[in-house]
């Protein structure tokens, strides 16, 4: 079929660039010729060409098809299915979950990209998107975090009222040289702007590149702006790597303990802030496989911080390999 494709779309652009000539040949699987037919006079052929053609082929295309009948007989639109035995023959089978468990994973700093310029230009191919699996599931979730979460910073308004601006000029330990993020409460509004079109909620990633001077200021104003739209927060992302990375200038004997210490510096932090409403909505610990997260649980984390936490989580990448 791809052999045949270029030689349709030449064929239309000789057509059209030519003159008024507007018979069109369609080749089907095997050189099969479509039918040959010509297009009416709704189509102002003289002003379009190549690519707009196409394009505007499609608009004034006003061909209805005819659906083709319906199978005889028809399937079978009830019927039952055996569930084996839960408790008996899958004993590790989940507890159930619902039906928007499975969601989308955005990184901080392409927002812009997926989701929306800014609160008032959203994409609607992401909307879209949206739209399609709230229907089905009752909604959708997003989780916006990443890398760039830890060097994200919420500022009062940027240069030519962008949302989003990377700055270059701050050092701030980032891994792969990542400038930190600077965003507006804008940034916010476009999360709140979607879930005012269809019902998406919101895990939003919160900076803990630094304890010793917490940046709690997405938090804050995204219970403000987002209110019960936001799931949760996720407190830092991949501590198992801050070591490595030198993520806020740790070391690299950065281990469980420290993260344990520095994760109940945050917790505190959260707890002691009037401007966050929600406290035990929190996101952790983010693990990504350099640390079992046994590793965690042996030290106390789950018993320690188990009444903050509404999410354990766990980054897992896919291998290619
Ligand atoms: C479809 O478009 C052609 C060309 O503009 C026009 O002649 C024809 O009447 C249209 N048919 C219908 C069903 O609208
Ligand atoms: C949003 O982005 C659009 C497209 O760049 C721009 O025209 C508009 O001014 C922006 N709106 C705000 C409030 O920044
Ligand atoms: C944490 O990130 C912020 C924003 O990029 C930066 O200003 C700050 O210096 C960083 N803190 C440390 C300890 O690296
Ligand atoms: C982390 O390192 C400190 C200092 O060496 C040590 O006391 C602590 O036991 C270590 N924690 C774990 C979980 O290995
Ligand atoms: C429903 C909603 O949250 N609307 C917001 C969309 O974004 C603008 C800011 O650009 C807010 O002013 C609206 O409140």
């Amino acid at each position: 079929m791809r052999n045949f494709l270029p030689l349709v779309f030449l064929l239309l652009s000789s057509s059209i660039l030519g003159q008024n000539v507007r018979a069109v040949t369609v080749y089907g699987l095997g050189g099969v010729e479509n039918p040959t037919g010509t297009f009416g006079s709704g189509i102002p052929a003289a002003t379009v060409s190549g690519s707009d053609f196409i394009a505007a082929y499609n608009a004034y295309n006003n061909v209805t098809l005819t659906p083709p009948a319906l199978p005889n007989p028809m399937p079978a639109t009830s019927f039952s299915i055996a569930l084996p035995n839960q408790a008996a023959n899958m004993p590790k089978l989940s507890i159930p979950h619902k039906g928007d468990f499975f969601g989308f994973s955005i990184e901080m700093s392409v927002v812009q990209q997926v989701i929306g310029k800014n609160a008032s230009f959203l994409q609607p191919t992401f909307l879209n998107l949206l739209a399609t699996v709230a229907d089905r599931a009752g909604s959708v979730r997003v989780r916006i975090g990443g890398n760039t979460q830890e060097i994200a910073t919420l500022v009062a308004s940027l240069p030519e009222n962008a949302m989003i601006a990377k700055d270059h000029s701050v050092d701030d330990n980032a891994p792969t040289q990542t400038p930190t993020l600077d965003l507006t409460d804008e940034f916010l509004y476009l999360f709140a702007n979607v879930s005012s079109l269809v019902n998406a909620k919101w895990y939003l990633g919160i900076p803990m590149n630094d304890t010793s001077h917490l940046r709690l200021q997405i938090a804050e104003h995204a219970d403000a702006i987002l209110g019960s739209n936001v799931l949760g927060y996720q407190v830092g992302n991949e501590p198992d790597l801050y070591g490595q990375h030198g993520l806020g200038g740790r070391p690299k004997t950065y281990n469980q303990t420290d993260y344990f210490n520095e994760f109940g510096t945050m917790v505190n932090g959260i707890n002691n802030d009037p401007q966050i409403a929600s406290k035990n909505k929190i996101v952790a610990p983010s693990l990504q496989g350099t640390w079992t997260p046994e590793s965690l649980w042996d030290i106390g984390y789950l018993n320690t911080y188990s009444s903050f936490l509404d999410v354990i989580s766990v980054e897992q990448y896919v291998s290619f390999l």
